[in-house]
Formats: structure tokens, C-alpha cells, sequence
């Protein structure tokens, strides 16, 4: 699989890059409320691309299972100004909304990345949105909205299902206008997967299969309820979602192995350390940049 892909206005490092997550929400499963204020949000957002982040993603709905939706203006107030100021500061900002209207104000804000977790069914306006601005898009599989997703993870198998819907969501959106070029795929791990049916394991134990339809891959499996579910105790309880960030370092180090393009991760000083030796352990360290773990003369945009 190969990790990198030259995406509009994103960088190419030579190694599989990585995405730090601000989720300005009271209730996110993984971080909940943690960045609710707004300061704090842009504080956590440049520490984390000190500490190595590629890309941050600014996200204003949580998507938990369960969750219900908030009003587009609710979701402006609360990425507009993280994302524009992020993005004053030079930081490469994706947004994490499934609105065209909040994309749209977010690009005009300095936004390079589309983070759309209903890869378009939610805003039929969105693959329009794409299309016109030019601007990089990750479209992740997506069966409905949270407050049932859950219900509608019935498959016969899995790895080719997600395969074919992506790839028909790929068309509608190019059909649509979108230049192939912009799109990232994503499985959406925890999005309609179950953990107990080992969904999400399928997926990315076939992230070869996913591979074939030609575009780079985002892995976001930071915290997520089914690494929870592997380490559970004795009794069967769930380890906690703050309490899985070995395992997503892990997950990342296999991921970018694997040639992921990018990991999606809570904790980013760790996840940036395992690309780093990963892209080094892949490449026998020929061509690296010592100073920063990415291969020489491909740092910049
Ligand atoms: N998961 C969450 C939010 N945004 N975006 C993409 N592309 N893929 C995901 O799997 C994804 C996402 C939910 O996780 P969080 O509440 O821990 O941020």
C-alpha cells in the first residue's frame, strides 16, 4: 500500500501522517468536554502540533453512538473561531462536520481538509461544496445518522461491503463534480461496527482490500469502544476509552505499516514517535531526516 498520496494543501512527509483530534463538544466519547471552551481548544490544538501532529481536526458534533445532532449555528459557534485561528497560526486545519454551510465557512477560514463522517449522505449540498473549492475531503463510511447507527451494522461481510459502498460513494461525489484526487477513504471504525462482531478488526485486517480503490486511507481508531472491548477485565467490563491510548499507538504503528496515509489519534506525541519509527524500520532509514523522522525533500507542501 503506499502512504503517500499529494493531496491539495496538505503536506507529503514521506510517512504516514498524523491528524490530532479537538473535539469542541461537551459530550465526545473519547475526550468529552474536555475543549469545550474555545480557548483552550486553540491552546490544545497548537500543543498537539508541536508535539508532532500533521493535521489538526476540529470538530463541533459528536458522533458517540447515541448522540443527537446540534443546529448548524450551535456547530459554527463552536469551530468557527478554533478553526480560524489555528489556521492563522499556520496550523493545517480539517474540519470535522457533515454540514456543507459549516465546511464552507471553515474552508473560507483557512480550512485544507474535509473531514465528512457521512462521506456526503448527510448534506446533499456537500459533494457540491467539494467540488468547487478544490479542497481535500475524507469520506468515511457511514450507514446513518448516531442515534441508530448501531442498528444498521448488519453485514454478510463486511470487508467487501464497506469496499463496494465506498466505492459508490466515491462515484456519486465524482459524478458530482469532485476531482478523484481530493478524496481520502476511511472504513469509519466504530460507525455502524460492532464491537463484538469484531467489525473493526475485519476491516483493518483487510485494509489491503480497501487499498484497491486507489485513493489514501485515514485510520481512526484513537480510543474507540472496540479497543475497549480486546482489553475488557476478568469480569468482561470494557477498559475505558482514556485508558486504550497503548493500544491505539499500537493500532497506528500497524496501520502505518500497513501504508496507511494518515492516523487519526487523541494523544499525539506517542502516535507521532510510532510514524516515525515505522517510516524508518520501512525505508531501512535511507532518505530520512534525522531531525524529524520524514524523508528528505518531503517536508513541505
Ligand atoms: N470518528 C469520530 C469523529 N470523527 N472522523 C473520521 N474521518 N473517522 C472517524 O472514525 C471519526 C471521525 C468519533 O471519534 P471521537 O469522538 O473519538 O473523536
Amino acid at each position: 500500500m503506499a502512504s503517500t498520496y499529494k493531496l491539495p494543501g496538505l503536506p507529503d512527509r514521506g510517512r504516514c501522517l498524523v491528524m490530532g483530534v479537538v473535539n469542541v463538544t461537551p459530550d465526545s466519547f473519547s475526550d468529552g468536554g474536555a475543549w469545550f471552551d474555545r480557548n483552550k481548544a486553540i491552546d490544545h490544538g497548537l500543543r498537539m502540533a508541536e508535539e508532532g501532529a500533521d493535521i489538526i481536526d476540529v470538530g463541533g458534533e459528536s458522533t458517540r453512538p447515541g448522540a443527537q445532532r446540534v443546529s448548524r449555528d450551535e456547530e459554527l459557534r463552536r469551530v468557527g473561531p478554533v478553526v480560524r485561528e489555528l489556521a492563522r497560526q499556520g496550523v493545517a486545519v480539517s474540519v470535522d462536520t457533515m454540514r456543507a454551510e459549516v465546511a464552507a465557512h471553515a474552508v473560507e477560514s483557512g480550512a485544507v481538509l474535509v473531514n465528512d463522517v457521512s462521506g456526503g449522505l448527510a448534506d446533499p449540498a456537500m459533494a457540491r461544496l467539494v467540488a468547487k473549492t478544490g479542497v481535500a475531503y475524507v469520506l468515511m463510511h457511514w450507514r446513518g445518522h448516531s442515534h441508530d447507527m448501531q442498528k444498521r451494522a448488519v453485514y454478510t461481510d463486511i470487508v467487501r461491503e464497506v469496499h463496494d459502498e465506498l466505492r459508490d460513494r466515491m462515484d456519486a461525489m465524482v459524478a458530482e463534480g469532485v476531482d478523484p484526487g481530493q478524496i481520502v477513504l476511511d472504513p469509519g471504525l466504530g460507525f455502524s461496527k460492532r464491537p463484538q462482531h469484531g467489525h473493526n478488526w475485519a476491516l483493518l485486517a483487510h485494509l489491503d482490500r480497501l487499498d484497491e480503490l486507489g485513493r489514501p486511507l485515514l485510520i481512526a481508531g484513537s480510543r474507540k469502544r472496540f479497543l475497549g472491548r480486546l482489553l475488557a477485565g476478568a469480569d468482561g467490563t470494557s477498559r475505558d476509552s482514556t485508558a486504550c491510548d497503548d493500544a491505539t499507538v499500537a493500532l497506528t504503528t500497524l496501520a502505518a505499516d500497513r501504508g496507511a496515509w494518515c492516523v487519526r489519534v487523541h494523544d499525539v506525541r506517542p502516535n507521532a514517535d510510532a510514524v516515525r519509527v515505522a517510516a524508518a524500520w520501512r525505508t531501512g532509514g535511507a532518505g530520512l531526516d534525522a531531525g524529524r523522522g520524514d524523508l528528505i525533500g518531503r517536508g513541505g507542501l
